[in-house]
């Protein structure tokens, strides 16, 4: 699956109608004066942001767009109908960018989003606007300004809800592929995962939110290590970001025998939070949900001594066995229904 959406297309706006050039023609009134009617003006080409569409895939099967030209105003100051607007329907999020100059020009962030990507051109002046007191029969109009053609691309970076982060082997790629039918490459050794990817996760019946598992962050990432942070793009319009810190990563106890050490859960979170922070720091104010992975592999007791470690609530699962799962699933949907009632 890519992650960004792609395409490029050519858009034309209307044409606006010529300007009429006639004259007043009745019975009883020899020198009827000047009557032509003005052009209607082109169609604008807008595009509007939907939620149906999901991806910009249907936009493919089209490379011309053109809107409506205006029609030519006509005698007795009829004016010419306007050109009807070309509407192209994209999904929330799409960016729109001037293909020549490799411009940003819009982006369409929230539902309804109506922008005009290129106006049509204004109609031209019937003739009676050119009377005075020296020209009683003017002949002149002026013609419809031409349309505006643009090529353009159009960017799609696919939304996730929620974002998953966490060290390689935390399990990010085995949760997302447990909750939805994204098959991510799972391993047991360090970035298994390279390339971001999405999976879209069913609560109930009948709701459903998207998740991104993206590569795993290390210490120094922001200087490149590991894969580096750049990854962290695709999670940072998220609106929840999971942060999975592994039971797996427990310390030795003093005692052979006894619950291992927990407190490098705790150093683990904080290192992510830092790497967060040197990405943007605005990430540290994203509403966060911690969860304690692969529970299977420790104790109840060093279970509980981690939730400890964690005064802001955790959530603890194994992504093997499936316990605590639906559990986050419910948390997170009602995590991301409260985020947006807001
Ligand atoms: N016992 C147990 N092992 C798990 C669990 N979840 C994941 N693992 C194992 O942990 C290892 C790493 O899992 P991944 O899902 O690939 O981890 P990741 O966070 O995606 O790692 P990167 O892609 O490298 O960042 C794999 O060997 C998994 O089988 C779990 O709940 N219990
Ligand atoms: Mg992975």
């Amino acid at each position: 699956m890519r992650f960004v959406d792609e395409v490029d297309m050519s858009v034309r706006s209307g044409r606006g109608g010529r300007g009429s050039s006639s004259f007043r023609k009745e019975k009883y009134v020899p020198m009827g004066g000047p009557d032509g009617g003005d052009g209607g003006d082109g169609g604008d080409v807008v595009f509007i942001a939907d939620e149906g569409v999901g991806t910009l895939l249907d936009l493919r099967q089209r490379t011309q767009w053109v809107a409506d030209d205006g029609e030519h105003g006509q005698y007795r100051l009829r004016s010419g109908a306007q050109g009807k607007d070309l509407e192209i329907r994209v999904p929330v999020g799409t960016m729109v960018y001037n293909r020549a100059e490799d411009q940003l020009i819009f982006e369409l962030l929230v539902e309804g989003d109506r922008r005009v990507a290129c106006p049509g051109g204004k109609g031209g002046l019937g003739n009676r606007h050119f009377k005075t007191s020296t020209n009683r029969a003017p002949r002149q109009t002026t013609p419809g300004e031409p349309g505006v053609t643009i090529a353009l691309r159009l960017e799609l970076k696919l939304l996730a809800d929620v974002g998953l982060l966490g060290f390689p082997n935390a399990g990010k790629s085995t949760l997302i592929s447990r909750i939805s039918a994204a098959r991510p490459r799972i391993a047991d050794y360090p970035f298994t995962t390279l390339t971001p990817m999405l999976g879209v996760v069913s609560v109930g019946d009948s709701h459903s939110f998207v998740v991104a598992d993206i590569p795993g962050l290390i210490e120094g990432a922001a200087e490149g290590k590991g894969l580096g942070h750049q990854f962290l793009r695709h999670v940072d319009r998220t609106q929840v970001l999971l942060h999975l810190v592994s039971l797996a990563e427990l310390a030795p106890g003093p005692d052979e025998d006894g619950p291992r050490d927990c407190s490098p859960l705790r150093a683990r979170y904080m290192v992510i939070r830092d790497e967060l922070r040197r990405y943007d720091a605005d990430m540290l104010t994203r509403p966060e949900m911690v969860v304690l992975t692969q529970a299977d592999t420790a104790t109840a007791e060093e279970i509980s001594t981690a939730l400890a470690l964690f005064p802001e609530g955790a959530v603890v699962i194994s992504a093997v066995t499936g316990a605590g799962v639906q559990e986050l699933l419910h948390a997170v949907w009602s995590r991301l229904q409260g985020l947006r009632g807001r």
